[in-house]
């Protein structure tokens, strides 16, 4: 293939560029940058005339200071081959030329004597946008015959629950959260994962808007609600059935819409019938009133919005629950009005984007199985995996099981290729590791999925080191292997269009901004409605129910009493995004407690270090009690790094490798463990600064954080 990573055209310097964060965060903000001698010296928000409206003037902090990840200590800056044993991250550096050469050899030789589906592929890619990921890889790996994998670790059980009900509608456009007359904020934290809504509620609330917040621990914007609901882990699905459960015997269900616009009507009329406030009550450890008064709100307003969140989705109930949320909007008779209706992801504003590489029809590999794929060579039929090649994800990083998939990795004739930005994790465990660029390096096309807007990124600034980019490493690997067509892409400029080719927002305006396909912010059921095949609202669709073992709406009950009475979860915090930019992180990660469990338990101030474990490992590190979690319910940030806990390990070696209800995710919050003591009391003081999720990324206005390079321990 013949594309070279291009040297951004430097007009002047320094010099100011335009771009967008492809970072996995919903809100795709529009970047500002500065560059010198073809270095990022300053990241800031792009000013109005040229920026998405939901950029505000202001990004995150972590973003305002990438150079520290862009220029860091540990940037991977050339190919390098391990010397020492694996995981040491002893590596000596090679050429590109060789580190293809031996890519090519590992992958045919393993082609040759165990098939092509040997060779697994191991790419998550929420950081990237549509150019550098399931483009020339696709390519690659498809045409290969290489295992494909089930990217399953985050929203498969969401999309699976949207896809079933409405076909991926569009949402409710996060702008127009201002004018709700109530807002439900259900299993997400937004002062941490897309900020930019966190301005636009506080306005709706100033306007004299309702906000219900629906999450086990009080987050910053509980704090601020008119009623915050704290459900135990997993039992959303009772809470939203008990609503539907109401609505329909207080004849408050909007029958006209739901004749005109719905099927599956009585079916889910009768799986809500068991569930009534007082038996939710009772399953969720909400009470009676609480739901009550949620009741009254959802069932008396409008424009009535629900922001559902991923924390909803991370348990064995997730794609029920996240299917019973979307279904109160049309039980309820919420749309068709601005600012009613419901958001979950919104790329379902844009269709028909993307390569579209036919499948090979060899075995799919779930994500969340990786441990036991690459330890049991009977855990998944066909032969066992010779080459991993990773690459747009950090696997011992956020991947269930943890210890398993560490096991993986250990195993001697196991050819483990990492493609990353700087030596991660899972990278010091590689064979090889390959030099990426970052989205201010290359090109690539940002899709929001909070944001309605598809963004034109170019490259803003020089590679670093012999960085390169996947569409340049993974064309020139496709070409070596005899496997590109004379119509193939070849540049980036064919690549962007190929990528947007079948869609009509091809229209690239100037500034690299395109609105999704209704050219505006879309009415739910007025400018967008259900892609079913009748373009109604399934409320209980057939796919859905075959696939879930017991049904869909079936409750699954609360797992390991006894042992493991304490419900860990481990949610986003600001200053990462999944593990990304976690090697910047100061200091040793806490396990954060509730008071009363830790005092159970003889821990606090005088007992501050402990062990976490549950059967399948284990977490050492420092507790800080925390009274916004609900009792029973503990804390451990998503993405730490090795480096940032006493054991080396995180919550993933907690986390089951068990999976959703509807659609095969990860069930991260299904991790059920117990908190003891370590002995030696010597080493640190507790800690008792304020969790940190206290510290939002907006400040106190709500309006603005901090600007760039402004930092911040
Ligand atoms: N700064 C930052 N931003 C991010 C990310 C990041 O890591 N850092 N990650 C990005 C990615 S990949 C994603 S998927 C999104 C996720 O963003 P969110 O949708 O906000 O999801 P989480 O952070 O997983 O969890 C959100 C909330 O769910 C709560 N929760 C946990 N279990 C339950 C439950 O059973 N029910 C309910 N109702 N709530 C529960 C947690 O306490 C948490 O406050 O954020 C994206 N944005
Ligand atoms: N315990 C626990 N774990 C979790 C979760 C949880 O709730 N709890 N949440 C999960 C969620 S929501 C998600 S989405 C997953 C995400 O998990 P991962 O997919 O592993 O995401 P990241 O940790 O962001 O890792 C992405 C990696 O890709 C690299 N990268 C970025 N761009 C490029 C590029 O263009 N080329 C190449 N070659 N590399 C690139 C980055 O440097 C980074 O190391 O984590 C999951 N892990
Ligand atoms: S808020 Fe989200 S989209 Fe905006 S710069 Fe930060 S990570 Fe990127
Ligand atoms: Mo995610």
């Amino acid at each position: 293939m013949t594309i070279a990573d291009p040297a951004p055209a430097l007009e002047g310097n320094p010099a100011v560029h335009h771009t967008a964060c492809t970072l996995d965060c919903p809100d795709s903000c529009s970047l500002e940058v500065e560059v010198e001698d073809g270095r990022v010296t300053k990241v800031r928000a792009a000013p109005p005339e040229v920026a998405h409206p939901l950029t505000a003037g202001f990004i995150c902090s972590k973003v305002g200071r990438i150079s520290r990840h862009l220029y860091g200590e540990d940037r991977l800056l050339h190919p390098a081959l391990r010397e020492g044993a694996k995981g040491d991250g002893d590596f000596r550096p090679i050429s590109w030329d060789d580190a293809i050469d031996l890519i090519v050899e590992r992958m045919a030789e393993a082609k040759t004597t165990l098939g092509g589906e040997s060779v697994l592929p191991l790419s998550y890619g929420g950081s990237n946008g549509l150019l550098t990921q399931d483009t020339a890889d696709a390519i690659l790996f498809r045409r290969f015959g290489a295992s494909q994998l089930a990217r399953t670790v985050c929203a498969a059980p969401s999309t699976a629950a949207a896809l079933g009900l409405y076909g991926k509608m569009a949402g409710v456009a996060l702008e127009d959260y201002e004018h709700a007359e109530l807002a439900i904020v259900w299993g997400a934290n937004p002062s941490s994962t897309g900020i930019h809504l966190v301005p636009i509620l506080r306005a709706a609330r100033a306007r004299g808007g309702k906000l219900v917040v629906v999450d086990p621990r009080r987050t910053p914007l509980a704090k601020q609600a008119d009623l915050h609901l704290q459900p135990r882990p997993g039992t959303d699905l009772c809470l939203a059935l008990a609503l539907h459960r109401e609505l329909f015997r207080r004849g408050d269900a909007d029958r006209e819409f739901l004749a005109e616009h719905a099927t599956g009507v009585d079916e889910l009329r009768r799986r809500a019938e068991p569930w009534t406030f007082e038996r939710a009550a009772e399953v969720t450890g909400v009470p009676v009133r609480d739901i009550t008064r949620c009741y009254e709100l959802y069932s008396t307003s409008s424009p009535a919005v629900i922001r559902c969140g991923w924390g909803v989705e991370r348990n064995r109930n997730g794609g029920s629950a996240v299917a019973a949320v979307l279904a109160l909007p049309a039980v309820a008779g919420k749309f068709k009005v601005r600012a009613g209706g419901y958001t979950m992801s919104n790329g379902a504003a844009f269709r028909n984007v993307g390569w579209r590489e036919p499948s090979p029809g060899t075995r799919i590999v779930n994500m969340n199985h990786i441990g036991r794929v690459l330890t049991d060579p009977n855990a998944i039929s066909g032969p066992p995996v010779q080459v991993l090649f990773v690459y747009n994800a950090n696997p011992l990083a956020t991947l269930p099981n943890q210890e398993l998939v560490r096991r993986g990795l250990e195993r001697e004739d196991l050819f483990t290729v990492v493609f990353d930005q700087v030596m991660t994790d899972t990278a010091a465990w590689a064979d090889l590791v390959l030099p990426a660029t970052t989205f201010l390096e290359h090109d690539d096309l940002a899709m929001g999925y909070g944001a309605m807007v598809l963004h034109d990124t170019k490259p803003v600034a020089q590679p670093v080191g012999e960085a390169r980019s996947n569409l340049r490493v993974f064309g020139e690997l496709a070409d070596r292997l005899g496997l590109l067509r004379d119509d193939d892409p070849r540049s980036e400029a064919e690549w962007r269009q190929a990528v947007l080719g079948g869609s009509r927002q091809r229209r690239l305006a100037d500034e690299g901004l395109v609105l999704p396909e209704t050219g505006r912010r879309p009415i739910q059921f007025v400018d967008v409605f259900p892609h079913t095949a009748d373009r109604k609202v399934h409320l209980c669709p057939p796919s859905l129910e075959t696939e879930s073992a017991r049904g869909l709406y079936a409750f699954h009950a609360e797992l390991g009493e006894g042992r493991y009475p304490l419900a860990l979860i481990s949610p986003s915090v600001p200053q990462t995004v999944s593990s990304t930019f976690g090697q910047l992180r100061p200091g040793q990660v806490p396990l954060e407690m509730h008071p009363e469990d830790a005092a159970a338990r003889g821990l606090g101030r005088d007992k501050p270090r402990v062990r976490v474990f549950n059967d399948y490992g284990e977490v050492r590190c420092h507790v800080r009690l925390n009274r916004d979690l609900k009792p029973g319910v503990a804390l451990l940030p998503k993405g730490v790094w090795a480096r940032s806990t006493e054991s080396g390990t995180n919550a993933c070696a907690l986390a089951p490798d068990t999976l959703t209800d509807i659609g095969a995710g990860a069930c991260f919050n299904d991790a059920r463990v117990e908190v003891e003591a370590l002995s030696d009391v010597s080493v640190r003081r507790p800690d008792i600064r304020p969790p940190e999720d206290g510290r939002s990324d907006c400040d106190a206005s709500g309006a603005r954080t901090r600007q760039p390079g402004a930092g911040r321990p």
